[in-house]
């Protein structure tokens, strides 16, 4: 049993402010995202996505005892242009999954009331402030990409059955192993050209930072039962007792004059 440094102990004393300070802003996610509640828009900048999702380098995926999140180890990054990201670029940082016990909950954001399984968020950050450190607490710092995904009887899809399988690499906390780059190409084939929802919002997870320009698909995708229980195989401690089965910010009540806008393809 070791003692914590006094270093350590002013650093959380620091994020546990910065944690009360964020506390009192009022644009935490996840929401509830309805149609009828949003601003229409039928003419919109598409959202651009720029940058190799397939070519060279391969990309480390990570149980973290919170979540699986995927990295690139290359240098030169896919990024985001356009839609709602006043003309700034968005590089990629990473992407994780959000789950639970569960294929009627999982999901963060729910979608004219209803829950989906899983899901996805691509973090981006913005170019202008260097690394993701830099930008992670400033209002325009990230983008979220965020897919729902759908457990059904049907069999696997087949544009995860790399990464569905790699999940059962990295089963012991704090483990990763390497997937090829390309697991990672539906993004823009489920992204590129379609409308999506659009809000200013926050992190789902400590310190809570309310940075996020949150760019939401509504369509879920449809992946197998199996695909996504392997999730639930993931640890969260050494002591391999206990599975990550809810990593999910329960739904935050906006302020009524938050804006949700939603952008038609
Ligand atoms: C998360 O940890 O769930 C997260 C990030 C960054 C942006 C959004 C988000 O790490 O939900
Ligand atoms: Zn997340």
């Amino acid at each position: 049993n070791e003692e914590p440094s006094s270093s350590q102990l002013v650093e959380d004393h620091e994020a546990h402010v910065l944690v009360a300070e964020w506390r009192l802003h009022k644009f935490q996610s996840p929401i509830e995202l309805s149609h009828d509640e949003s601003i229409s828009h039928d003419h919109f900048d598409p959202l651009e996505f720029h940058g190799h999702w397939d070519k060279t380098g391969e990309a480390t995926f990570e149980n973290t005892g919170k979540t699986a999140v995927i990295r690139f180890q290359r240098k030169e990054l896919p990024y985001l242009f356009g839609g709602p990201l006043h003309n700034d670029v968005y590089l990629f940082e990473q992407l994780h999954f959000h789950w639970s016990d569960n294929d009627n909950e999982g999901c963060e954001h729910i979608f004219e009331g209803k829950a989906y399984s899983m899901e996805v968020h691509a973090v981006h950050y913005n170019k202008k402030y260097n690394t993701f450190k830099e930008a992670v607490d400033k209002p325009d710092g990230l983008a979220v990409i965020g897919f729902f995904l759908e457990a059904t009887d049907n069999d696997d899809n087949p544009c995860f059955k790399k990464l569905t399988a790699a999940v059962q690499n990295i089963i012991k906390v704090n483990t990763s192993t390497t997937v090829a780059p390309d697991c990672l190409t539906w993004i823009k084939e489920e992204a590129q050209c379609k409308g999506y929802y659009t809000y200013q919002g926050s992190l789902t997870t400590e310190p809570y930072l309310e940075s996020v320009t949150w760019i939401l698909y509504p369509t879920p995708i449809h992946v197998s039962r199996q695909q996504v229980a392997h999730f639930r195989e993931l640890k969260s401690t050494p002591c391999e007792k206990v599975n990550i089965v809810n990593n999910v910010r329960p739904i935050q009540t906006p302020p009524s004059d938050r804006k949700l806008n939603i952008f038609f393809a």
